[in-house]
């Protein structure tokens, strides 16, 4: 299928994608995989999923996708940290473009483990990029960087120019993606670009992600059951956006003749509390909430049982306390915008939730 025009594009800056495109998806069995292989299988591209080894039986989210469309997709096995592996897939397939999102994506997970993060995350992304320039220069290449490279929000929101101070391994992983990938282009030419993303949920998303983590407990309280949710700092503010729309951005940068680098971003604060608010809400429960600091609570106002406590557990160190990202020149260049508000995100959520219990 023939991609759209897009309005705000320079048409010396957009490639209409007519011709069936030969892609490979690194991390193509997480959430953004799902929502990326699904576009692409529909625009007629020929698609190349990379999963991680050891898990040969796994495929992760692209087991929503069905029988037929998985029957479309190539999939390879292998760790993006073995460089000779890399250089074999990517001399071999010669691909048209590679979208990378493959790493170690926990913030959380990357405090506790910071070497197995950094491995993954800067480690892979070298190898691809090396191999694209060294093998296959030709190979168009985009990198998945995140919000979390500019650290703490300050004053205004944060755009494709805000210096960047990032505060987790993450972060500093995804911050070293970005230069990467600015050197790769400024040095050797090559096509290379990154989505700067701030957080994105869906139904699809990791249980080590707070969204998640909220959405199923709400549904289990719904259900009846006994359970506490039990969270960590509730103050913290993100920037929560919909994957599907952000992976519709994604193609729209790889559609550019020429890279660049773009925020995606939905613009709207809201704190860890109103997202648990708004789920309990769209779960017919009223929480009511007492107490201050670890001794904050909510009960179901209804049945008077404590539904949330607060976990000293679940505080990590530098923890970034708010994010908004300007997604004005995705805006204007790709004429892109969020479609799905919070509302919507955790209504997708909880409806898939809920089917899956009743299953
Ligand atoms: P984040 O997402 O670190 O922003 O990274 P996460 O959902 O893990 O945390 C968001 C905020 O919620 C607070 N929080 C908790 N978080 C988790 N996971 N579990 C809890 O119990 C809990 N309680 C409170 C956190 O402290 C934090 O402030 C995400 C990932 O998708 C990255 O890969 C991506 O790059 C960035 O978003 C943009």
């Amino acid at each position: 299928m023939p991609r759209k025009p897009l309005p705000g594009v320079a048409s010396d800056n957009y490639s209409i994608h007519s011709l069936s495109k030969k892609v490979l998806i690194t991390g193509a069995g997480g959430q953004d995989g799902y929502f990326l292989v699904k576009l692409l299988l529909q625009r007629g591209d020929t698609v190349h999923g990379l999963l991680r080894e050891g898990s040969e039986n796994e495929i992760g989210s692209l087991k929503y996708l069905g029988e037929a469309a998985l029957a479309r997709i190539s999939i390879h096995r292998g760790n993006i940290t073995e460089k000779w592996f890399i250089d074999e897939l990517i001399q071999r397939e010669l691909f048209d473009q590679v979208f990378h999102l493959a790493a170690q994506s926990s913030v959380a997970h990357s405090i506790e483990h910071p070497r197995a993060t950094i491995d993954t995350n800067v480690l892979g992304l070298t190898n691809i990029a090396t191999s694209i320039r060294d093998r296959s220069p030709k190979t168009k290449l985009l990198f998945t960087g995140s919000s979390e490279m500019f650290g703490n929000l300050t004053d205004g929101k944060q755009s494709e120019h805000t210096p960047r101070h990032p505060q987790s391994p993450y972060g500093l992983t995804k911050d070293f993606g970005f230069q990467l990938i600015n050197a790769y282009r400024n040095h050797y030419g090559l096509w290379a670009a990154t989505a700067i993303l701030f957080n994105h949920e869906s139904e699809f998303r990791g249980e080590q992600f707070v969204t998640k983590k909220i959405i199923q407990s709400v549904a289990r309280i719904a259900d009846g059951r006994d359970e506490v949710l039990s969270l960590g700092n509730i103050y913290a503010e993100r920037d929560w956006g919909y994957a599907g729309d952000y992976m519709e951005g994604v193609l729209d940068v790889m559609a550019l003749k020429r890279p660049d680098d773009f925020v995606f971003a939905t613009g709207q604060l809201h704190s860890v509390k109103d997202f648990v608010n708004l789920a309990f809400k769209h779960a017919g429960i009223k929480p009511e909430w007492n107490g201050e600091g670890l001794d904050e609570i909510a009960r179901d106002r209804s049945s008077g049982k404590v539904i949330v406590k607060i976990d000293e557990r679940f505080y990590r160190p530098g923890d970034i306390k708010g994010t908004c990202g300007d997604a004005s020149k995705a805006k204007q260049v790709l004429a892109w915008q969020a479609h799905t508000d919070l509302n919507g995100i955790i209504e997708h959520m909880l409806r898939h939730e809920q089917g899956l219990a009743t299953n």
